[in-house]
């Protein structure tokens, strides 16, 4: 099976718990706060792999989670931190967040570890929290949790040449015989339905084909195989458009260079601009017939300079050695490809600073990624606790943005799950 597009679900470890202890040792009646900190969650971590070349393992599992952090314990014993995930692609996997659709991370560097998701922070334990007026914090802090996201992985496979043509003209042979990539070959239609990636070694230098299913008139309608593996070759730099020149299924040559073009315009415009070698493939099939020679000539003549020709036979290897020699002609010029531009620099990045007041029938209701911040560290039962987020609330600015609201002494105020009277 081969899968190139798939939603998965991944989330970052969320961070151990800061524990409230106290030193109980003997000799020692009031020993100090001895609370360790929570570990840090694992992060997602996303990588490229040469041992895949498509997204079929994500069809089996698709939920992805790194380790949370451990909580801290007694003894100033600091949790340890939950482990990360791996998660192995194909180069050219494009991520993106299921909800909004923007390009969160283009997997284009081997050896790069893209961390997606960090892990949550873990909370302090209450040792972090003495000072010499508060010399036994009842208190610690919890560890940052962690949401899941749902990401799309769609492959845009990175090659730099692109095969392109009607079925049965010999594209998969041609990548045989120029690649060490063994693409099953037939004489019937879509023998290719997925695509074949293979390396060309030129000299010193080396240069990647990808060989894609045939194209056909309205392909770009559903016909035959449609057009949406035409995504395989958007990232190439440089199409050889292979044209069965002997006609061998009775179709005018010219007119199925015209007909490929037409879909391949139709699908990105992108793509239809990109500079295209022509390979008149099975030409050993008009050799010795008395107008092979004008056949070709023919057709040079309808395209004009606009194009290199090659006539070749891949199966007879006639002539293919040519045809590479003008594709890296042409290759060395291009320019090299770049990694899809990431639209979503932020994503989930933790929102720690915003604020929200909202009046709502008779309360005041704060929200936002400062209020989550905050009340990770609270306990409101714990009178030094409730007091430290006062005053928090108070050197913070936010019993003045209350004011600013309308609120005034003795109103109810909601955080969360909390309620409270708003007290000057
Ligand atoms: N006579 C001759 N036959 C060829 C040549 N190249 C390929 N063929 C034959 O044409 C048929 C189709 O070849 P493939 O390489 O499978 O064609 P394809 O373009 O990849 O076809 P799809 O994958 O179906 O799009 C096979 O029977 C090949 O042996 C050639 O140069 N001369
Ligand atoms: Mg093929």
């Amino acid at each position: 099976m081969f899968i190139d597009k798939v939603k998965i679900f991944i989330k970052a470890g969320d961070g151990g718990n800061g524990v409230v202890s106290f030193l109980h040792a003997s000799g020692l009646p009031n020993g100090g706060p001895d609370g360790g900190n929570g570990g840090k969650g694992g992060d997602v971590v996303f990588v490229i792999s040469n041992d895949v070349d498509n997204l079929v393992s994500f069809h089996y599992s698709k939920h992805f989670r790194a380790g949370n952090g451990e909580n801290g314990s007694k003894r100033n014993r600091n949790g340890k931190d939950g482990k990360d995930i791996y998660i192995y692609v194909p180069k050219g996997t494009v991520i993106r967040d299921a909800e909004t659709n923007k390009v969160i991370e283009d997997m284009f560097f081997e050896n790069k570890h893209y961390v997606i998701l960090k892990g949550g922070k873990g909370g302090k334990g209450n040792a972090f929290f003495a000072t010499s007026t508060r010399q036994a914090p009842k208190f610690s802090q919890m560890g940052e949790k962690t949401k899941e996201y749902a990401v799309i992985l769609e492959l845009k496979t990175i090659a730099d040449v692109g095969l392109i043509g009607y079925p049965n003209v010999g594209k998969s042979t041609l990548l045989s015989c120029i690649t060490d990539a063994r693409p099953k070959i037939a004489n019937y239609h879509f023998t290719t339905l997925t695509p074949n990636l293979g390396v060309v070694k030129y000299y010193e230098h080396s240069f990647v084909v990808a060989d894609i299913p045939g194209l056909i008139r309205g392909a770009s309608e559903g016909v035959g195989l449609g057009h949406d593996f035409l995504r395989h070759i958007e990232r190439t730099r440089l199409l050889v458009h292979v044209v069965d020149i002997s006609s061998s299924e009775g179709r005018e040559p010219y007119k199925d260079f015209q007909e490929i073009n037409k879909e391949l315009k139709s699908f990105s415009s992108k793509l239809a601009k990109l500079p295209q070698i022509i390979a008149l493939n099975k030409v050993d099939l008009i050799a010795n017939r008395p107008d092979g020679k004008k056949i070709i000539d023919d057709f040079k003549a309808k395209v004009g300079n606009k194009y290199t020709v090659v006539p070749i036979s891949a199966m007879a290897q006639a002539n293919v050695k040519s045809l590479v020699d003008e594709i890296w002609k042409k290759l060395k010029d291009l320019p090299q490809p770049e990694p899809i531009k990431v639209e979503y620099k932020d994503f989930d990045i933790k929102d720690t600073t915003s604020i929200k007041i909202e009046k709502i029938d008779n309360y005041y209701e704060i929200s936002g990624g400062y209020i989550d911040q905050l009340i990770r560290g609270i306990v409101l039962s714990d009178y030094q606790s409730a007091s430290y987020f006062q005053k928090r609330l108070r050197d913070d600015g936010i019993i003045k943005m209350l004011k600013d609201k309308g609120a005034k002494n003795g109103d109810t105020i909601k955080i969360k799950d909390i309620e409270f009277e708003l007290v000057d």
